[in-house]
Order: C-alpha cells, then sequence, then structure tokens
C-alpha cells in the first residue's frame, strides 16, 4: 500500500512568475519577444559546448533571499539531514565481485546534506518556481527535448542541498535527466560545481573513462563557479559532477528543480536511501527497467 501524499502543487493561475523573475530581461512567458529567443540560443549552446547553461543573475535578489530565509528556517527545524555516507558514483553498495578498481568500488564520504522536497514550506516559493509551466517549458526549450516532466520524486524532485564548513558532495550520477539549479547563497570558499560533460551515454557505462576522472585525471573536467542568483541547467545523468569543499561561516545552499523524459518514475531504492535518507514504498513499486541501462 502507497503512503498517501498530501497534494503540494500550485495551480498555474496562482503563480506570479514576475515575483521570481524580472520579466524586462528575461521575459520567459512571451514567446515572441527576441530577448527569450536570445537567452534560449545563449542556453543551447551552453549545453552543445560544455554539457551545462549559465545564467548569471536570472532570479531575483528578493526571491532568492525569500528561498535563502526559507533554507535556513528548515535547517533551524533540523530538516537538513546530515548524511555522512560513503558512497560511489551509482549510490550502490559495495560489489566485492569486481576488481578493487572499477567505479562502483570508489567510495568517497559525502558530508553535504539535503532538504528533502517533502520538507518544504507550504507557501515555498521553491515550489512556486518548480510548479511553473512557463519554467517547465522554458527549460525544454534550452535542453531541446521534449516534452519534459516535472519528478515523480518525492523526495529529491526540488529539494535544497546544503554544504556547511568543510563538507565535500562527492562524484556521482543523478537518477533524474536535467537539474536546474539555482544558488541561494554561495560559499564563502569553495563550493565549485565540477563535472564531465557526457562521461556515460545511454548505451555505455564507460568505466574506463569514469575510472580515469575518479583517479584524478582533470583534461574532461569542467568547473563551474556559480554566484548567487545564477541559473545553471544541467544534464547529470550522463555527466557525472561533484561540489568541491566548502568553507565558511554561511553554509552553501542550492535550490534544485529536476525535471524528467518518464513521468511516472522516482529514484531507484538504492538512490533514494543513499542521497535522501530513506526508500519509501514508491521507490520499491516503480523501480522499473529504466530505458537507458544505467546503474543510475
Ligand atoms: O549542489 C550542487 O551544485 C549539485 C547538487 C547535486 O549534484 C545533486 O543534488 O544531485
Ligand atoms: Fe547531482
Amino acid at each position: 500500500m502507497s503512503e498517501v501524499f498530501m497534494p503540494s502543487a500550485f495551480a498555474a493561475a496562482e503563480i506570479h512568475i514576475e515575483e521570481f523573475l524580472n520579466l524586462d530581461e528575461f521575459p520567459i512567458h512571451d514567446l515572441t519577444n527576441p530577448r527569450r529567443a536570445e537567452l534560449v540560443a545563449h542556453c543551447r549552446s551552453g549545453l552543445d559546448k560544455w554539457g551545462c547553461s549559465h545564467v548569471p543573475d536570472f532570479i531575483l535578489p528578493s526571491a532568492i533571499e525569500a528561498m535563502h530565509q526559507e533554507a535556513l528556517r528548515l535547517i533551524d527545524k533540523g530538516c537538513a539531514r546530515e548524511a555522512h555516507a560513503w558512497v560511489n558514483p551509482y549510490l550502490t553498495k559495495d560489489d566485492e565481485g569486481l576488481e578493487k578498481t572499477h567505479p562502483k568500488r570508489f567510495f568517497e564520504e559525502r558530508t553535504s546534506s539535503f532538504i528533502n522536497s517533502d520538507l518544504l514550506e507550504s507557501r515555498s516559493l521553491l515550489r512556486m518556481i518548480y510548479d511553473s509551466d512557463v519554467m517547465v517549458h522554458f527549460v525544454a526549450e534550452c535542453l531541446n527535448v521534449g516534452p519534459i516532466y516535472r519528478w515523480a520524486e518525492p523526495l529529491g524532485r526540488n529539494p535544497y542541498s546544503v554544504m556547511e564548513d568543510d563538507d565535500y558532495f562527492p562524484w556521482h550520477f543523478d537518477g533524474n535527466d536535467f537539474t536546474v539549479s539555482i544558488l541561494v547563497n554561495e560559499a564563502e570558499e569553495g563550493g565549485d560545481f565540477e563535472y564531465v560533460p557526457d562521461v556515460r551515454t545511454p548505451n555505455n557505462e564507460c568505466f574506463d573513462e569514469v575510472g580515469a576522472v575518479l583517479h584524478g585525471q582533470r583534461d574532461r573536467v569542467r568547473v563551474l563557479s556559480l554566484k548567487t542568483g545564477d541559473l545553471q541547467i544541467f544534464k547529470g545523468r550522463y555527466s557525472m559532477h561533484r561540489v568541491t569543499k566548502t568553507k565558511g561561516r554561511e553554509p552553501r545552499i542550492i535550490a534544485l528543480p529536476t525535471y524528467v523524459t518518464n513521468p511516472y518514475l522516482v529514484n531507484r531504492p538504492h538512490h533514494a536511501e543513499a542521497f535522501y535518507g530513506r526508500a519509501m514504498d514508491i521507490h520499491h513499486e516503480r523501480n522499473l527497467e529504466r530505458l537507458d541501462k544505467l546503474t543510475d
């Protein structure tokens, strides 16, 4: 029997995108506006060339502040679940049947935490951004794929990731296809996003290439230093990524709305457990074979 979820989505008519966007600068609602076409072209070009698009100062400072305050309130209430877990890039358990040097046997300590999506406040601006169909449409055009959907994943669909002083978020692949990252508070030092564009493909795990990166090869690694307010669009299922160690008194906080091509799926149970602290009934019920044959 599935757990019951309270409805949590805002209707399209309740979402006023001018609460989080400067529509003169970023008119993503106006399909005839040349600025919108330029913005989409900019994002497509970043994704084509580097596997990532970056739009500085995309979200209004007032909205960033509202999300920052929400995250701090939730952190105060103990909602940022500390992980301190050893993880490999696939979030699977150790497999002693494999060679010691296999990427599935490469474990790093994850100390960063998540505020899971089911803990967001009822008037959460992050949830409002996530529920905006205008945003989904814009993100799909930037990715040049479609249709895309919001993810059914109850814990990881739009979480905040929190990194306190000395925290580290190890190399991994995402269970979802696409992630929009909105930096809500940058780290005083460190906290760079490092990634290897398309290091694996839907049909090939490319373990040799993945292993080379894990063991220190840097030639395909790209580094993105986001600033507070920036937007990033990224394909985390094929591009392995990590966040370098953060330093400072204030936590690095990032909002992570996620999108998928299959609206039915959620994270695999081992992924939900390793990242979000628990596997729920839905993670077992929907643990279907993937179109790609990737581990996770
Ligand atoms: O914190 C970030 O920039 C990335 C977070 C991430 O990779 C994830 O939540 O899967
Ligand atoms: Fe990720």
